[in-house]
């Protein structure tokens, strides 16, 4: 995460941009980070699972999905409870949050993100079809 990041440069904000799968692996370092780097910004990109292992093969398997945490309650409950947790899943309120961490340079944030479930970059999704193309012909 950003702690480390955060500790060397506390003239610095760390900013970091994590999956729902990924944090439920190391949210317990949460608390710490705000607890430690008070003015971190964490944007939390929910699409309800493995999105990455979904592009590559068996999209809809069920060993995909995660469970939908509360994800705003999550610092409060890591012990961060002054931290600013808007959820967001429109551009427009993307713009009002970024606003907000701007006018706010020394409060923490932790931004829920709204995905489509089987948004990806471009470049993953060429990857995977090459990928698949490859595992058809063995
Ligand atoms: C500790 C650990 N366990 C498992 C993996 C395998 N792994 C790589 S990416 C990934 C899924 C990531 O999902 P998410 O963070 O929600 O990102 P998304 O692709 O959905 O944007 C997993 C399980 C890993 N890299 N590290
Ligand atoms: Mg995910």
């Amino acid at each position: 995460m950003d702690l480390g990041a955060g500790l060397s440069r506390p003239d610095h904000r760390p900013v970091l941009f994590i999956g729902d799968g990924s944090l439920q692996l190391t949210a317990t370092e949460l608390g710490t980070l705000y607890q430690r780097v008070p003015q971190a910004v964490v944007f939390l990109l929910e699409n309800r699972g493995y999105t990455v292992e979904r592009c590559i093969q068996s999209p809809h398997a069920v060993y995909q999905d995660i469970l939908a945490w509360d994800w705003p309650a999550v610092p409060a409950a890591l012990g961060a409870p002054q931290v600013h947790t808007p959820r967001v899943g429109t551009l427009r309120g993307l713009a009002e949050a970024l606003a907000e961490v701007t006018d706010r340079p020394d409060d923490g944030f932790f931004i829920t993100v709204d995905l489509p479930m089987m948004d990806a970059p471009r470049l993953l999704r060429v990857l995977a079809e090459g990928i698949g193309t490859l595992n058809a012909r063995d």
